[in-house]
């Protein structure tokens, strides 16, 4: 199966939200990232649970909410979360990330569990019987526009090679930070399945969204 696309809204531009998420819609997207910080998880404030209201008001797209926020396992219920949609907590979040893991199972969503950069894979070794997907950080979250932190790619293959011994082939790899074009060949032949795009790809200025799409697609077979 070919990668899947999950472009990040907050790199939309709000005025023209509802010709993207149509364009998203035509050219068959698979998700839509929802990045949600709280100014304490990480240095930044971003989407809100309204417009996370809105957007599913407006498209069929499912979301991928990324949760950067602290105590998670308190704030579950304030985000109307859907069967069709992942969820994605931070390992460095919460003391608790197996009771928040099972409490997104509980709404039906398909939970992911998310590692900072410099975080080390053996963290999530006994949580893997709860998680559909590992949600990879490939920049310091936080903000749209960075570097990609140049160990990340051997940690998308590390992680592969982990899943696959251990007979969790199923749980998907998802990639977020400067997924360009070219990183995301690299993070694709290492073993990544979801690719977050933002400004170095799908939201790129130079480009339409259909041709940025394309050329993501390209990378990503
Ligand atoms: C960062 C956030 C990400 C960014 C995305 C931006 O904390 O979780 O989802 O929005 O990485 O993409 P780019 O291509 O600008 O790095
Ligand atoms: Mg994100």
């Amino acid at each position: 199966m070919n990668g899947k696309i999950a472009p990040s809204m907050m790199c939309a531009d709000i005025t023209k939200l509802k010709e993207t998420l149509d364009i998203f819609e035509r050219c068959s997207i698979d998700y839509l990232h929802i990045d949600v910080m709280d100014g304490c998880f990480v240095p930044n404030l971003q989407i809100g649970v309204d417009f996370i209201k809105q957007l599913r008001q407006h498209s069929n797209i499912p979301l991928d909410i990324h949760l950067m926020i602290t105590a998670p396992e308190h704030k579950l219920d304030w985000f109307d979360i859907q069967e069709d949609e992942y969820v994605s907590v931070h390992y460095e979040s919460t003391n608790h990330v197996q009771r928040v893991l099972t409490g997104i199972k509980q709404k039906g969503a398909r939970t992911m569990l998310a590692l900072n950069p410099a975080t080390p894979l053996v963290n999530i070794e006994d949580c893997l019987p709860d998680v559909d997907a590992v949600l990879l950080m490939t920049v310091n979250p936080g903000y749209a526009g960075q570097q990609l932190v140049p160990q990340s790619l051997e940690k998308i293959s590390r992680l592969r090679k982990l899943l696959d011994n251990t007979g969790y082939t199923n749980i998907e790899i998802e990639v977020d930070g400067n997924v360009s074009f070219e990183n995301a060949k690299k993070m694709r032949q290492s073993g990544a399945d979801i690719f977050v795009a933002g400004s170095s790809s799908v939201f790129r200025k130079d480009m339409t969204l259909d041709n940025a799409i394309s050329e993501l697609r390209i990378n990503i077979v």
